[in-house]
């Protein structure tokens, strides 16, 4: 018996998870109701919890996360089901209040539409609940206990005069489906929830992916000709437009290794940090940027931001939560308008920051939020509001239409992707990450890592090249070593040609090996002349979240 209403819970879930997930793939201003579980579940853990979660799975714990979610909805379906056998009156206001949280949870994502969500909401649990309700028919569960419309508030799904209840009333004596339906009923109904479970799906997930990012036209764009025409926009009032591109990378720049990274790392292969869940999906002409706590509040369309004078700037962009070794650091070639330009247009310089602009903010339209100091932006390094990532506009994914990206610090405090609004304010005002217990300032620590050998090779005697990337963003990489005797001894790596002090540097040493087993390390030392601390850190834990940092170091032996 328990059994039997517990599947009829579940199915009707089933039923009613495929009716909100199917709306969600065909139009997008529905959200996923799992997905928007799920995203509160991460709003509500703990710092120190989510930070395991996010940033060091990455992109790994969300289908993790949409199942655990599931199988916790499905339990309290199942559960309500089996409540419902004995008092349909209390198992109908907890549908009522699976709808309300399934509502409440919607509105955490930033682009709905209202009516349409309420009502696929509403009518999808109704469905489910219907569902489950002939079913339990269906099992002769009914008639054990009368149905009694009562009790549930009104205004419910429950109120007597939902449609429910009126069913309910209707059909309470028939037994149209019959006992033997159950299996029938329960399959069907199963079968077509998770068709349109899976459906719903595929489609929203082939939407985030699909269209492969446009090239920029920007290069085409008029340049040269005054800017400001009838606004204060566009670099400065009266000065030359122009839309500055790098020439192609210099041969020098890329050390040809089997298992050297290339020198700018492809759109679709850049590392990937989110807090939300799903890309916030914004239409580029209704944009705006506004500038706040300035001087002159600004709002600059995405049309205002590529009139103005851009250019092209190559930054290695890194997570603070990359481990040493590891993946979470690209090197792009962005466009976009100096932040200093835009800071300029609302009337903001170096001579004017006061207490309460000490920190740049910039937020993003999901609300999520990123700062650092103001200086920062104007002390000549080309922070970028950017709007285009190797020649062609931001992939969903990274911050379409626009985002910041500035030069030596981690993305955490400074890379807001999806950038709706540049704030000034104190520095009491403690951005996303930072409310989740992670250090204030976050300069980018020098590492370096080796790329073209791993960990437990067994590699063949003889020149084995020893290569990889190191990274100081802004301050530049002037040297990097190579041990192959665990530190003892340490070897200059000839260096490529460094890019721009802002990106990463390619390096290798020739090793001449002989059999043997052997611990290769490998160092950096700055533009600044500074070498990289050898003492271990992991990203997160070690004594606040700051950047992982110590050696790169792999086993290998050679035969
Ligand atoms: N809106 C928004 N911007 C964001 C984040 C985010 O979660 N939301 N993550 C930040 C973090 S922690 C990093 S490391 C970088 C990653 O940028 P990428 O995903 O383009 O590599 O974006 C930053 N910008
Ligand atoms: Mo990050």
């Amino acid at each position: 018996m328990r059994l039997k209403a517990a599947i009829a819970g579940i199915v009707g879930l089933v039923v009613a998870l495929g009716i909100t997930e199917l709306v969600h793939g065909l139009y997008e201003m529905v959200p996923s109701v799992l997905g928007s579980i799920a995203q509160v579940v991460v709003e509500w853990t703990p710092g120190e919890i989510v930070t395991q979660g996010i940033e060091l799975l990455g992109q790994a714990d969300i289908p993790v996360l949409i199942a655990s979610v599931l199988l916790g909805t499905l339990a309290v379906s199942a559960l309500l089901a089996i409540l419902a056998v004995r008092s349909p009156a209390l198992a109908l206001l907890g549908v009522a209040v699976l709808t309300a949280v399934g509502i409440a949870v919607s509105f955490v994502e930033p682009f709905i539409n209202a009516t349409a969500t309420v009502a696929t909401v509403v009518g999808a649990l109704l469905a489910g609940t219907v569902v489950a309700e002939l079913m339990l028919r269906a099992a002769g569960l009914r008639e054990m206990k009368k149905a009694t419309p009562d009790a549930a508030p009104a205004g419910t799904p429950g109120s007597p005069d939902s449609p429910v209840v009126r069913w309910r009333e209707a059909g309470a004596t028939s037994t149209s489906v019959g006992r033997g339906g159950f299996l029938a009923l329960g399959g069907g109904a199963l079968v077509a929830g998770l068709a349109a479970l899976g459906l719903g799906r595929l489609l929203s997930g082939g939407s985030q992916t699909a269209a492969a990012p446009k090239k920029l036209d920007i290069a085409d764009k008029p340049a040269g000709k005054p800017s400001g025409e009838g606004d204060q926009k566009g670099g400065g009032g009266g000065e030359t437009v122009t839309h500055e591109t790098l020439p192609d990378v210099p041969a020098d720049a890329s050390i040809d290794a089997p298992g050297m990274p290339k020198i700018i790392t492809p759109a679709s292969s850049f590392y990937l940090i989110d807090a939300a869940l799903t890309s916030p999906r914004v239409n580029a002409d209704d944009w705006k940027l506004s500038l706040k706590g300035v001087p002159n509040p600004v709002e600059f369309s995405y049309k205002d931001l590529q009139e103005m004078s851009t250019l092209e700037s190559d930054v290695t962009l890194s997570c603070v939560s990359n481990p040493v070794g590891g993946g979470l650091v690209s090197n792009g070639r962005w466009t976009g308008v100096l932040l200093s330009d835009v800071l300029k247009e609302a009337g903001v310089s170096r001579e004017n920051i006061t207490r309460a602009s000490q920190q740049l903010v910039g937020r993003s339209v999901d609300g999520w939020t990123a700062g650092f100091r103001t200086d920062i932006a104007l002390d000549g390094r080309e922070a970028l509001v950017a709007f285009g990532l190797n020649g062609s506009e931001l992939p969903v994914k990274h911050g379409y239409p626009v985002r910041l990206v500035v030069p030596g610090l981690y993305g955490y405090v400074s890379a807001t992707k999806w950038l709706s609004e540049i704030e000034l304010t104190s520095w009491d005002f403690n951005a996303y990450w930072i409310q989740r217990t992670w250090t204030k300032e976050g300069p980018v620590k020098t590492q370096s890592r080796l790329d073209t050998v791993k960990g437990g090779q067994n590699l063949q005697a003889g020149k084995i090249p020893v290569g990889g990337v190191a990274w100081a963003p802004h301050r530049g990489i002037d040297k990097v070593e190579v041990s192959t005797d665990n530190g003892e001894t340490w070897n200059e790596a000839r260096l490529a040609s460094q890019l721009h002090p802002n990106t990463w540097r390619q390096y290798v040493y020739d090793w001449d090996a002989s059999p043997g087993s052997y611990t290769l390390k490998v160092r950096a030392t700055d533009g600044e002349g500074v070498l990289q601390t050898a003492e271990e850190r992991p990203p997160h834990g070690g004594g606040g979240t700051d950047g992982a940092q110590g050696y790169h170091t792999v086993e290998v032996t050679v035969a």
